[in-house]
């Protein structure tokens, strides 16, 4: 056990920086062994803080050099968060030289290198691994940079100044806090292009990337000029300097990073050629591009006080990111999407030990609450909140946010206050979705009497860590109603709850309709409606929704599935005639059909059990959906050979919404097909495919029914010499694996000389897709408990960040019976116990084990 139990930060402990500062220059003298960094900081005392004389920096592994006040030598108290120094009373000039070594950076945080080029990363607590700085995002200032080294591209935040042979100078105008520093300097090539503002700026757009890589950024160029146009045309947001530079790294611990006009990318989420990249990669592409290019104005030009408020920026620019997939592609086919994201990921986080409200009340490590529910809850609070205010008054909200904000650092209070002096509404009760954790459950029951319907909604919110009452929430509940002959009765209505309890009638004139309940998914709730299989069917059929129309199929399978698990019953004819329906409607987006056309997964069915009061069984859940599959195959055998041979898509690839909904419809066909045609498609598809979709869908389409292993051998030839292309490989095999094999391949696979754990990406690959094969993890020798524990014990060290997220592995441990329950928690124990642990870990398993 750790000596002493790190201390937590509470949002109430809030208090002002004492000082502000007015201008920050850093010279950075790099070298892998001995980074020199020279800073010279103007501090004034902040008037809204209480004064005092002495000074206080953060600053983490580093080794002062010399430091000075108002150029007289100083020696500050130093210790291990950081240094305390006598200051004057009025303003003064901080200067101060620190030494720092990147390449024993493994951790990936600060300044750190990635395949010979040095990049940075400083959210959220990155900076003081750099300098001695107030690092916390309420102090903003305008930075100056100048970088010394011996490599051909130099690159800084802000606007580009004097260049010269190993010498560059930056200079960012816009104040901003430490967490958006960067710094890259490496052996890199720009693929370029031009953008030109609404408001007539001139801005130069680089994707730096290693030589040899410049053909594969085509894609991610265009997203973004897309994104820029999108910014201007929907929020009326401009971009604000000459030049967005964009880098990809090959080792980063997450997707992407925000920092000023220089966004650093993990390589996967920039590099995409057709042949190297899937449709799904070619999205997330978009999205993230996206994502931080939004963030310029939601997050950089208006960031947060503090790390409790994550969700002002991240909930809102998830919620942006949305937006403009959907209006890029299908907006019904995203918002399907985002709640199967959601709900596989926040649902399971707000039923578990890891339940925190969207704005946490307190933390150990920061990093630790970069979640699902701060980044996908937080935009469905937003979304919730346009939907109440209406679409008008969302903008005028947003327009009033930046005008009166810009330049500032703020709150979950500021952004709410704006949207009441924009509306007029009172948001008091609203506000309860930033502060109260867990899922709430929305009990509906109908009636029908004296003509009408009269719809009863009943909320209410499990307790969860910490939280044990629940407030009534107000939940904007979307409500259509089908006439029986299928078509559409009334309008659909947005009921704001606001109780435990409302009931609502409508006057049906004498029709009994079909309600259709959430329509939209316009609340992160879990519905509990008794519906028989016949009116889920009926929506599956008629519902004009598109949502609901996917939700019914989605609820039928999950049923379906629950009772022959439970009760061992055959699958009933009614679903697969409806699926058959659907997969035979050619006025269906074809992607909107694949996604009907896939069964919930295995991790999900289980939720679904536990959520019932029964204790999943894996190898029951695993067999179950694997019948089921077998019998969809069967049953719409021809239907999916049709459509198998439909769905070609001639021509070259183009990774456009259009074609690559064509080709998930056609693997989808193929996935199912597999169990009656032995994977003779697969096969030949797999010989054939001149694009990573393909190549890979066949792939795990043979995987899937136990086949594949000389396409596998295959693929690794073929690619061995591309790292993103390799990561697929090193997933697919743990993740398709027959359970009682999938922990001893793993092994096998991490004793591979090209098996780079502290690479994040490769490292995630091979234990996350061991992980993603629910029966595999849960197999019930424990073998893969344990093996995880083994890897996640040998990463902390090196990489505390990556290890304590992928602990979350663990999270749903209470769900299983006794015997697994006790290996988790064994493995659970064995890396809490482990000697010298890090924060971030030891945070992580102490929730989980609760
Ligand atoms: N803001 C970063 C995430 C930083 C994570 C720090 N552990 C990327 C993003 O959300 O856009
Ligand atoms: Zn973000």
């Amino acid at each position: 056990m750790k000596d002493s139990a790190p201390v937590a930060i509470q949002l109430a402990d809030y208090r002002p920086f004492s000082h502000l500062i007015d201008s920050v220059h850093l010279t950075f003298r790099l070298d892998p062994a001995a980074t020199r960094v020279l800073s010279r900081i103007a501090f004034r005392p902040n008037p809204a803080a209480t004064p005092g004389d002495r000074l206080r920096l953060d600053g983490e592994g580093l080794t002062l050099i010399s430091a000075a006040i108002d150029g007289v030598a100083v020696s500050p108290e130093i210790d291990d968060t950081g240094l305390t120094v006598d200051v004057p009373e009025g303003a003064f000039i901080w200067e101060a030289e620190v030494e720092i070594a990147p390449a024993t950076n493994t951790a990936l945080e600060g300044l750190y290198m990635s395949g010979g080029m040095y990049c940075t990363q400083c959210e959220a607590e990155g900076f003081r691994k750099i300098t001695f700085y107030p690092d916390r995002p309420d102090v903003m200032a305008p930075f100056e940079v100048r970088i010394e080294g011996d490599m051909p591209v130099l690159l800084s935040n802000g606007n580009p100044g004097a260049t010269a042979n190993g010498v560059a100078e930056w200079s960012d105008p816009w104040p901003k806090p430490a967490y958006l520093f960067a710094l890259v300097a490496g052996d890199l090539v720009a693929h370029s292009d031009r953008f030109t503002t609404c408001e007539g700026r001139e801005v130069a757009l680089n994707i730096w990337v290693r030589p040899g890589d410049e053909d594969k950024c085509a894609y991610a160029m265009d997203a973004l000029k897309r994104s820029m146009k999108w910014d201007e045309d929907v929020y009326g947001r401009a971009y604000d300097l000459s030049v967005f530079n964009i880098v990809a790294v090959d080792d980063f611990n997450m997707g992407a990073m925000e920092n000023k006009g220089l966004n650093i990318f993990n390589s996967k989420y920039v590099l995409a050629s057709p042949e190297t990249a899937t449709d799904r990669d070619f999205e997330l592409i978009e999205g993230i591009i996206a994502h931080e290019y939004f963030h310029n104005w939601t997050g950089n030009r208006i960031t947060c006080r503090d790390w409790f408020q994550l969700c002002l920026k991240e909930g809102l620019t998830v919620f942006r990111d949305q937006q403009f997939s959907g209006d890029m592609r299908s907006a019904p086919v995203k918002r399907i999407e985002s709640v199967l994201a959601l709900r596989g990921r926040q649902f399971r986080e707000d039923n578990g030990p890891l339940a925190h409200p969207v704005r946490p009340e307190r933390y150990v490590e920061i990093n630790n609450f970069y979640t699902a529910t701060v980044y996908e809850k937080g935009a469905e609070v937003i979304g919730m909140l346009k939907r109440i205010v209406g679409d008008d008054a969302y903008y005028k909200a947003l327009n009033l946010y930046f005008d009166r904000h810009d330049g500032q650092a703020c709150t979950i209070e500021d952004w709410l206050k704006v949207f009441e002096d924009a509306t007029g509404r009172d948001l008091t009760q609203f506000k309860r979705w930033y502060t109260q954790p867990g899922t709430p459950r929305l009990k509906v029951e109908e009636r029908f009497e004296n003509n009408r319907l009269t719809v009863t909604l009943t909320q209410s919110t499990p307790p969860t860590p910490g939280h044990q009452e629940k407030l009534p929430q107000l939940i904007p509940v979307a409500i259509g109603f089908l006439h029986p002959k299928g078509h559409e009765m009334l309008e659909t209505k947005v009921l704001e709850m606001d109780k435990v309890q409302e009931t609502v009638t409508f006057d049906t004139q004498g029709t009994r309709p079909v309600a259709s309940i959430l329509r939209g998914f316009s609340a992160p709730v879990i519905v509990e409606r008794n519906l028989t299989a016949q009116q889920r069917a009926f929506l599956l059929a008629h519902d004009t929704d598109p949502f609901n129309k996917w939700e019914a199929g989605r609820a039928l399978a999950k049923e379906v599935l629950v009772a022959m698990i439970a009760d061992n019953q055959a699958p009933p004819s009614g679903f697969l005639d409806g699926l058959e329906a659907v997969l035979r409607d050619d006025t269906l987006d074809p992607a909107f059909r694949a996604l009907v056309l896939a069964l919930p997964g295995e991790d999900d069915i289980a939720q679904t059990l536990f959520d019932g009061g029964l204790t999943p069984d894996p190898d029951a859940i695993h067999a179950a959906r694997r019948r089921l599959l077998l019998t969809l195959a069967e049953h719409l055998s021809e239907p999916l050979a049709i459509t198998y041979d439909a769905m070609a898509v001639p021509g070259p690839y183009s990774p456009d919404a259009h074609a690559a909904g064509r080709r998930a419809l056609r693997l989808a066909a193929l996935g199912l097909l597999g169990w009656i045609d032995g994977g003779e498609r697969a096969a030949s598809q797999f010989a054939d495919a001149d694009n990573m979709t393909e190549q890979a869908g066949a792939l795990a389409a043979l995987m899937t029914i136990g086949a594949g292993d000389e396409q596998a051998a295959a693929f690794q030839r073929q690619w061995s010499g591309d790292r993103l292309v390799m990561d697929k490989w090193f997933m697919m095999q743990p993740l398709y694996a027959a359970p009682d094999r999938a922990a001893q391949m793993t092994r096998v696979l991490s004793e591979r000389a090209d098996f780079d754990w502290k690479n994040p990406n490769r490292f995630r690959s091979l234990i996350g897709g061991l992980a993603g094969n629910h029966a595999g993890l849960h197999a019930a020798s424990g073998d893969a408990y344990a093996l995880i524990a083994d890897w996640l014990i040998r990463l902390d060290p090196v990489n505390p960040q990556t290890t304590a997220r992928m602990t979350t592995i663990f999270e749903t441990w209470r769900r299983y019976d006794a015997d697994r329950q006790q290996m988790m928690r064994r493995a659970l124990e064995r890396i809490a116990n482990q000697p010298g642990l890090s924060r971030d870990t030891g945070e992580m398993v102490g929730r989980i084990l609760g």
